[in-house]
């Protein structure tokens, strides 16, 4: 049995995972998720995230939920193949690949999560940007952007002098957060914006952001398979959800 994924082809946590199969070139199964019609808090999916959210990866008889645990197991499973995105190879250096992949998880994630969400999101479902949350995170999100800089004048990625998951783990939000009017951040900081176009030019990401419709509460585009809907469809699709306040 090959490995399947459950998630969306536009949500943050689920290009997580497929930004790391596509870089050990592994095939799997999509399947996609109705977020938008409730199916990830029906039983059936419960029963693979009792959390109720994508994604999910199925290996034959291991299921498993949280992105950064599935990456993780994919680089371990497959060390061999592809880019080895925890550098197996040297206890020291695979240790410093966990301190920044905690520091994604527990510094940089919290401070740009907010500001994707109420820069892009918000808007798009009728409600008014937090400013205030907005502004509280922007200060946070520089002054880790301000420990990167430091950290990437050393060395050419976060864990060191080879790409991993340290750096992986930054795409998906960071391609995001680029959309909105505070990408300066990035630019702003020499050594931040050339990883940032290193990693973002990486032909696994290129790949998978085609899909990462941003403004995907409004376009043509089909949020659950990925493909074209037409103007008609896609507002039929909305209009019940938007007014009964089922997104956001
Ligand atoms: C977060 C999953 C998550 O927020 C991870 O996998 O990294 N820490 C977890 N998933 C969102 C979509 S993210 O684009 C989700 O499923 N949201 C629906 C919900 O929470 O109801």
């Amino acid at each position: 049995m090959g490995l399947k994924v459950y998630g969306l082809p536009m949500s943050t946590c689920a290009t997580r995972v497929l930004i790391c199969l596509h870089e050990k070139g592994l095939e799997f199964e999509f399947v996609p998720v109705n977020l938008f019609g409730g199916e990830h808090k029906q039983p059936p999916f419960l029963e693979k995230n009792p959390f109720g959210q994508i994604p999910v990866l199925e290996d034959g008889d291991l299921t498993l939920f949280e992105s950064r645990a599935i990456t993780g197991y994919i680089a371990d499973k497959f060390k061999d193949t592809g880019c080895d995105l925890i550098r197996h190879g040297d206890c020291n250096e695979a240790a410093v690949v966990r301190v920044w992949v905690e520091v994604e998880a527990q510094q940089y994630n919290p401070a740009i999560q907010p500001i994707v969400y109420q820069c892009l999101v918000a808007p798009l479902i009728g409600k008014t940007s937090d400013q205030k949350i907005i502004d509280e995170s922007l200060e946070k999100l520089g002054n880790v952007l301000d420990v990167y800089e430091a950290r990437l004048s050393k060395t050419k990625y976060l864990a060191g002098d080879h790409f991993t998951l340290a750096d992986l783990h930054h795409l998906s939000y960071t391609f995001y957060f680029m959309k909105t009017p505070y990408a300066s951040l990035i630019e702003s900081r020499p050594h931040v914006k050339a990883w940032w176009e290193d990693i973002s030019s990486r032909p696994a990401f290129v790949k998978v952001s085609v899909n990462m419709k941003y403004d995907f509460y409004r376009c043509e585009f089909d949020p659950v398979n990925g493909g074209e809907m037409s103007q008609l469809e896609y507002h039929n699709f909305l209009k019940p959800k938007l007014s009964n306040g089922e997104l956001g």
